[in-house]
C-alpha cells in the first residue's frame, strides 16, 4: 500500500514525525504537573495524523519503536527549548512499546534530560505486562528504575494487568483507561468500579491518573475520590510544542 512507503519515507527523514504533548493537572489543585507525548504524523497531503491513523500499520511494518525512538528524542530537544525559554514542564511521559523498552539506548536516550528538573517517566501498556515471565525484561526494567525513569502502567484495566503484577512491578503510577473515565458520572457500577482500583493503588502507593476525563462532573468524582491525576480533553487535547509552551505560560 501506498501509505506504507510513505511511513517507511517518513521514518528516513524524520521530520514529519511530530511529538504533541497533552497536558496532565493535580486533580485536587489544578496545577501541570506533566505532559504526556503523543506521536502525530504531518502527512503532507493528508494532514496531521493521529495514530489510529497509522499504528496499526505501523506495527505490521514492525517500526512501532522507531516511531517511539524518533517521538523520544524530538520530545526531549523540546524540553530543552522549553526549558530555553523559561517554560518549565515538571514530568514528560512517553508512550513505550516492547521493542523500545528492550532497546539499549533507551535509557541513555533520556539520560541529559532525566537528570534535570523535568522528571521522565515510560508508560509501558498492559501489553508488555505479558513479557514479565522474561528475565530481559526484568533487566531492562531495573536499568530504567536505576536511570531515575518512572514507570506508569497505560490503559490499566483494559488489558493484560493482573494484581500480581501491579504488585511485581510496583509502578509510580497506573492511567486508568479512558473507557472507564467514560461512563463514571452516569454508572454507578463503573464508578464503584474505577474507586475500588483508586483505593487499591492507595494500598500499593500508586499513583492513579484518569484518562479521558471530560467533563467537569467527571473531574469532580474522581477528585472526591482520591485520584491524584487528571488528563484529558476537559483541560487541554494534546498540543504542538509552541502551543504546550503557550499553555503552560499562560497557566503561570
Ligand atoms: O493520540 P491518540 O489519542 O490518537 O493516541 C492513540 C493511541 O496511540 C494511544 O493509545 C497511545 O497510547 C498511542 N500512542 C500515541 N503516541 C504514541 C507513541 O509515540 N508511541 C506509541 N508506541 N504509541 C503511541
Ligand atoms: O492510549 P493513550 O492514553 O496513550 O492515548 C492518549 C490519546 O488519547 C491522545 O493521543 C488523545 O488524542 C486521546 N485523548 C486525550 N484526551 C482525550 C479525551 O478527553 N477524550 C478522548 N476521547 N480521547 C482523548
Ligand atoms: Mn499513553
Ligand atoms: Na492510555
Amino acid at each position: 500500500r501506498r501509505l506504507a512507503g510513505e511511513l517507511q519515507q517518513a521514518l528516513t527523514e524524520g521530520d514529519q514525525l511530530v511529538p504533541f504533548f497533552q497536558p496532565q493537572v493535580d486533580a485536587q489543585s489544578g496545577r501541570l504537573v506533566g505532559v504526556e507525548a503523543v506521536v502525530r504524523w504531518r502527512h503532507p497531503v493528508l494532514g496531521l495524523l493521529r495514530p489510529d491513523a497509522f499504528m496499526r500499520l505501523a506495527e505490521q511494518m514492525r517500526v512501532v519503536a522507531d516511531i517511539d525512538r524518533i517521538v523520544m528524542d524530538r520530545s526531549l530537544d523540546a524540553v530543552e527549548r522549553w526549558r530555553a525559554q523559561g517554560v518549565h514542564v515538571p514530568k514528560i511521559s512517553f508512550n513505550v512499546c516492547s521493542g523500545r523498552l528492550h532497546d539499549p539506548g533507551v535509557v541513555t536516550a533520556v539520560e541529559r534530560v532525566a537528570k534535570g528538573p523535568t522528571r521522565v517517566t515510560f508508560e509501558l501498556l498492559e501489553t508488555i505486562l505479558v513479557e514479565r515471565e522474561s528475565e530481559v525484561f526484568w533487566q531492562h526494567l531495573a536499568a530504567i528504575r536505576a536511570a531515575g525513569i518512572g514507570i506508569e502502567i497505560d490503559d490499566f484495566g483494559a488489558g493484560h494487568a493482573s494484581i500480581l503484577s501491579l504488585m511485581e512491578i510496583a509502578p509510580a503510577s497506573i492511567k486508568i483507561d479512558r473507557r472507564l473515565i467514560a461512563p463514571i458520572a452516569g454508572n454507578f457500577r463503573v464508578r464503584e468500579l474505577v474507586r475500588k482500583i483508586v483505593e487499591l493503588a492507595q494500598v500499593f502507593e500508586i499513583e492513579t491518573v484518569a484518562e479521558g476525563v471530560e467533563t467537569p462532573k467527571q473531574a469532580e468524582i474522581l477528585r472526591a475520590m482520591g485520584c491524584d491525576l487528571l488528563q484529558g480533553y476537559l483541560f487541554s487535547p494534546p498540543l504542538c510544542e509552541r502551543d504546550l509552551a503557550a499553555h503552560v505560560m499562560g497557566l503561570a
